[in-house]
């Protein structure tokens, strides 16, 4: 499999009747103008496809493009595929409009390797040739073709071709394979039916490679299929990688549902859509600036439709000019961040009128959701996309950023069209490197997403305390909202700072380590009476009414500083209408200790006789005692959770911090 093929393609391009298809005839042998029409007419109307044999490369793909204004859109959904070009100009008739526009639309598709067939030489003079070899160094100069080799050639008397193909192979060597790894894409070039075999399906895969019997889906129908038969440049294979023409016999899909710019990919990955951002460069042949929400036929692999142009920085775009756009189409489209696009308008003050090239680039992303001007976070994201294209390991790193939550495995590699298994070891780099962070849950999470979510905790508490000097800190829930994270990351970002001392947690509230609430003297003894009520009434504790004849303060006060009690872990409400004492407590946690020695569970009732209370405070206090998962409910049972299974297995002497539970709530407090 893939021996003696590189997986590279080349095309032509250029003005039509300059001797595009002669050219790839001389070189494969192959007639790729196979159309009635086209044969009738003499000129090529749609992509002809041929395998071309280069010395030490192998097998390589042609895609011969047609040159005339008319089927400019089947040059771009062939220009798509290509690796390298074999950029053709006639001798005689020299550059005419579609050499220029061919040469915007392969620059716009970012191509880098190519060279230029001089044809037709054997029609002009020696000086007619130096004029238009002049003439084309003007025109490349500043573009990818600017130091390409021209090559005198003709394809009727053969003069120059030996030249020309020593140096085409010299070409190809230079480019380096498609990186086949990524996820199978293909956009659909042909469709056709093959009596016995069914649905034929034909194109030049974007990313990837695919295999005999793998199932795909057709996007936007979603219809899937699996396999059949696969060929590589008209040969059997059993496998088929991005770059090369590639025939896939899928007998599922009814061929008259699929047409040229569907895409074909692995199930389940992309999702079509009517939006997409992208990076636009408006060429310097506009005649006048556009204006935000122009209109443009947009063309993105093999599909064409209709596009406006949203501007997401400035309200208007000089000719030559670049920015982020949103791109709203009228047909949904199955689109990949680093395809290349190109809009072509018809322009009223352009030479000659007609449709013209007028700007491309890159698709970045494709949120689906209204994007709005004159947004920095969104510029500067989608400038950081724009960098990381073709830089995988940067991409899922900027994902993460992006996200701002944890995200698994699975996620990051679906949502950045990567294989896991090439996904994990960039996440382990970037984890080594602490660039990621891995949470215990197996998610990852980026370290400027953690960073800067501990800066807004530590700040929130600081501000509680500004502005609640009487209040001992904030609860979980109001630190929570406050900084409106991610539950996980909270989790994450708050033990970093428990850890590093930057904040504490005394079981109840956050607080800045070290903070004493500054309550006023009344308050402070409204706080000790109802301290030493709690304390003294143990598993029995007083309810509301009862306080209010027992404390001689206003219903107002007392609330306050139950509050300031239950804020500073002293005392614990239990539900709406129990509150004790956290000294009660920890001895109903010796009490159902000692229940456990005995037995493996205990019941409701048990439990209530060893306190020797009524239901009306044993249970409260029991189902509090499974909230903090030191019992385990099941029916009527309790057994050991894991906090009280840590008490039972410790040592001989831990049992001495049973009842200073302050203190070591204090040093050693359960995490939120
Ligand atoms: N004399 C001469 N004629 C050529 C040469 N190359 C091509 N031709 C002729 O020019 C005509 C057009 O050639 P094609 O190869 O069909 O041109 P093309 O660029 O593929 O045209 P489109 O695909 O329609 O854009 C044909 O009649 C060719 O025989 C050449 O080097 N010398
Ligand atoms: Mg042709």
């Amino acid at each position: 499999v893939n021996s003696g093929r590189k997986n590279i393609m080349l095309g032509t391009a250029g003005h039509v009747d300059h001797g595009k298809s002669a050219l790839v005839r001389l070189l494969t042998g192959c007639e790729t103008d196979t159309l009635e029409e086209e044969k009738q007419r003499g000129l090529t109307i749609d992509l002809g496809f041929a395998p071309c044999k280069l010395g030490e490369e192998g097998i390589v793909g042609i895609v011969d493009v047609p040159g005339h204004v008319d089927f400019i859109r089947n040059m771009v959904a062939g220009a798509h595929g290509i690796d390298l070009v074999m950029f053709v100009v006639a001798a005689d008739d020299g550059i005419m409009p579609q050499t220029l526009e061919h040469l915007q639309i392969l620059s716009l598709m970012g191509l880098r390797h190519g060279l230029i067939a001089l044809t037709k030489i054997d029609l002009v003079s020696e000086v007619r040739r130096s004029e238009v070899v002049a003439d084309l160094k003007r025109l490349l100069g500043g573009t990818f073709l600017e130091s390409a080799p021209v090559c005198p050639v003709s394809n009727v008397t053969g003069d120059g071709y030996d030249n020309f193909f020593d140096i085409l192979q010299r070409v190809a060597r230079s480019c380096g394979g498609r990186d086949a790894n990524g996820i199978f894409r293909v956009y659909v070039e042909d469709v056709f039916s093959i009596r016995g075999a069914g649905t034929i399906i034909t194109g030049i895969p974007s990313s990837g490679s695919v295999r005999l019997g793998d199932a795909l889906e057709l996007l936007p129908t979603r219809a899937t299929g699996r396999v059949r038969q696969l060929q590589v440049y008209g040969k059997q294979d059993s496998e088929a990688r991005a770059g090369e023409c590639v025939a896939l016999n899928l007998p599922e899909f009814d061929h008259t549902a699929v047409r040229r710019g569907m895409v074909l990919c692995a199930p389940g990955i992309l999702d079509p859509v009517t939006m997409a951002e992208g990076e636009l460069h408006l060429l310097n042949s506009v005649p006048a600036p556009l204006k935000d929400y122009f209109e443009a036929h947009l063309h993105v692999g093999t599909a064409a439709t209709t596009t406006h142009v949203a501007m997401l920085d400035t309200t208007q775009m000089a000719p030559g000019s670049s920015q982020m756009v949103q791109l709203r189409f009228a047909d949904p489209l199955a689109l990949a961040p680093g395809d290349r696009f190109v809009l072509r308008a018809n322009l009223p003050s352009q030479a000659g009128g007609g449709l013209a090239t007028i700007g491309g680039g890159r698709i970045l992303s494709t949120t689906n959701t209204r994007l709005r001007r004159h947004k920095p976070w969104t510029l500067e994201t989608l400038a950081r996309r724009a960098d990381a294209i073709g830089k995988t390991e940067t991409w899922l790193a900027n994902l993460l950023r992006e996200g701002a939550r944890p995200l698994t495995l699975a996620q990051i590699a679906r949502q950045s069209l990567v294989r896991i298994d090439d996904a994990q070891p960039m996440l382990d780099r970037l984890t080594k490197e602490q660039r990621v962070y891995h949470t215990e849950n197996g998610s990852y999470v980026h370290r400027e997403v953690i960073d800067s979510l501990m800066g807004k905790i530590s700040a929130t508490v600081e501000q509680f305390h500004a502005t609640n000097p009487q209040r001992n800190g904030i609860s979980k829930p109001d630190l929570l909202q406050a900084v409106r994270a991610d539950e996980e990351c909270f989790g994450f970002a708050s033990r970093r700072l428990l850890d590093a001392g930057r904040i504490a947690w005394n079981g109840t509230v956050f607080s800045r380590p070290g903070w004493v609430a500054r309550i006023s003297g009344t308050d402070e003894q409204v706080c000790e009476t109802l301290e030493g009520l709690f304390r003294n009434a143990g598993w029995t504790p007083p309810s509301l009414p009862e306080l209010g004849a027992k404390v001689s303060a206003s219903p107002g006060l007392i609330d306050r500083n139950l509050r300031l009690l239950v804020e500073r872990g002293l005392l614990i409400q239990l539900d709406e209408k129990t509150i004790m004492h956290t000294s009660a407590i920890e001895s109903a946690k010796t009490i159902a200790l000692r229940l456990f020695a005995r037995a493996p569970s205990f019941t409701t009732m048990d439990f209530r006789d060893a306190l020797n209370v009524s239901r009306k405070y044993a249970v409260p206090l029991i189902d509090y005692l499974d909230r903090v998962r030191f019992t385990v409910r099941s029916g009527h049972n309790r057994t050991p959770g894991v906090e009280a299974r840590k008490r039972m297995t410790a040592p001989a002497g831990a049992s001495s911090i049973i009842g200073a539970n302050r203190t070591t709530k204090a040093t050693n407090p359960s995490h939120p």
